[in-house]
């Protein structure tokens, strides 16, 4: 069992829509793709860094770089038994969770496929809860509706993808446009599951905004306050009834050991690279069910290789609220994995069962979105 090839690829994918955040603007999804060989076998991965440091401080140009000169050569320097054994080595690296996430799930997958098990029965046979729980065909998704250009322009989108099926949806909120955008969608559909996410627009002066929502019946309030903290979300979540959850403040299980025993949320976002891999995520899942804290996976605009992580990851039993795992044409016209990912009319999305991530990369889609690439060898 030796990996002796590694390759990384620069991919631009072109949005279906511009997705708006508090922080940007993005209308087209630069990611990396990381293949590792060995054995006869091939191994996808994808990380999740962006063009620019907004929503971490990691970029594709950080994450080259940490890949490149530090974490490749630590596949190459060692033998790895299993895909937990990498983030033991890739500890060394302060940081960079999401250059790490990236090469773990190419190995994740590399070792599953070798094991002839699909990711989900990985992590379901990798996880310390419930270790009898079934693996289920189909989970429940959501869809992550980013800002549009007017509370009525939101209704419809929003309206659209309910039409196509989904149960619930997320929507981007910052400073003045927030409380309004709540109010429009409550008066329209009093009774959805929906959930709003500041991605770190606000402070504890704005206590008031949140305030003003906490009646609206909201499942959670995504990361109101600043990135990486807890302390000021400790207050805030002594004044709401509605769960706050975190996402960017949340790095690793001891972050969300000390958020949820302090109180700085009731419900953690899983996105495994954020958190360094799926080897993390499932200590976060884990802990999250011995404080009795739902979980749910998000999303950081996927290809399918991305994609087929997070679906085989939210299938694990504590993340019982619907994920950010939307069908791949809500996001691309084409995408670079077969078959793609769907939305059923119920809101809900299979769960790959072929070996490793269970769905084939398109290699004539692949080559096309590629902008640059680099091979390594042992
Ligand atoms: O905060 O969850 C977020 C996309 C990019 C960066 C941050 C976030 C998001 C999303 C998209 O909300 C979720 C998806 O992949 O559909
Ligand atoms: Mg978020």
């Amino acid at each position: 069992m030796r990996i002796d090839r590694i390759e990384l690829r620069l991919i631009e994918m072109p949005l279906l829509a511009p997705f708006e955040t508090s922080f940007g603007v993005e209308t087209v999804e630069e990611h990396l793709i990381v293949r590792v060989d060995g054995d006869g076998i091939t191994g996808w991965g994808e990380c999740v860094a962006s063009e620019g440091p907004w929503y971490s401080y990691e970029t594709n140009q950080t994450a080259w770089h940490v890949l490149r000169d530090f974490l490749i050569p630590f596949v190459f320097e060692n033998e790895l038994r299993a895909p937990q054994d990498f983030p033991k080595l890739a500890a060394r690296v302060r940081g960079h969770n999401m250059a790490k996430a990236g090469l773990e799930a190419a190995l994740w997958d590399w070792f599953a496929k070798g094991q002839e098990k699909s990711l989900a029965q990985m992590f379901h046979a990798a996880q310390q809860i419930e270790r009898d729980s079934k693996i289920p065909e189909k989970i429940t998704v959501g869809v992550s509706v980013g800002l549009q250009s007017s509370a009525q322009e939101l209704v419809a989108r929003v309206r659209g993808f309910l039409d196509e099926g989904y149960t619930r949806i997320k929507i981007k909120i910052k400073p003045g446009r927030d409380v309004e955008l709540v109010r429009a969608l409550r008066a329209e559909f009093p009774h959805i599951r929906l959930q709003v996410d500041a991605n770190s627009a606000y402070t504890l002066a704005d206590t008031d905004v949140f305030r003003a929502m906490d009646d609206a019946n909201l499942l959670l309030i995504e990361q109101p306050l600043s990135n990486d903290d807890i302390f000021q979300h400790i207050k805030l979540q002594r004044e709401l009834k509605t769960a706050i959850c975190l996402d960017e403040s949340i790095h690793s299980a001891d972050d969300a050991e000390a958020a949820l025993q302090m109180g700085a949320c009731r419900i953690i976002n899983i996105k495994p690279g954020r958190v360094g891999g799926f080897t993390q995520a499932i200590k976060i899942h884990d802990l999250a069910a011995q404080h009795n804290a739902p979980v749910w996976c998000g999303g950081m605009l996927e290809s399918g290789i991305g994609r087929a992580g997070n679906v085989a990851i939210a299938s694990l039993p504590n993340f019982t609220l619907p994920g950010d795992l939307s069908a791949s044409r809500r996001y691309f016209r084409q995408d670079i994995v077969e078959p793609e990912f769907q939305v059923d009319t119920e809101g809900m999305m299979r769960v790959p069962t072929g070996g490793g991530i269970g769905v084939q990369i398109v290699m004539k889609n692949l080559d096309a979105v590629t902008q640059s690439s680099q091979l390594f060898r042992r």
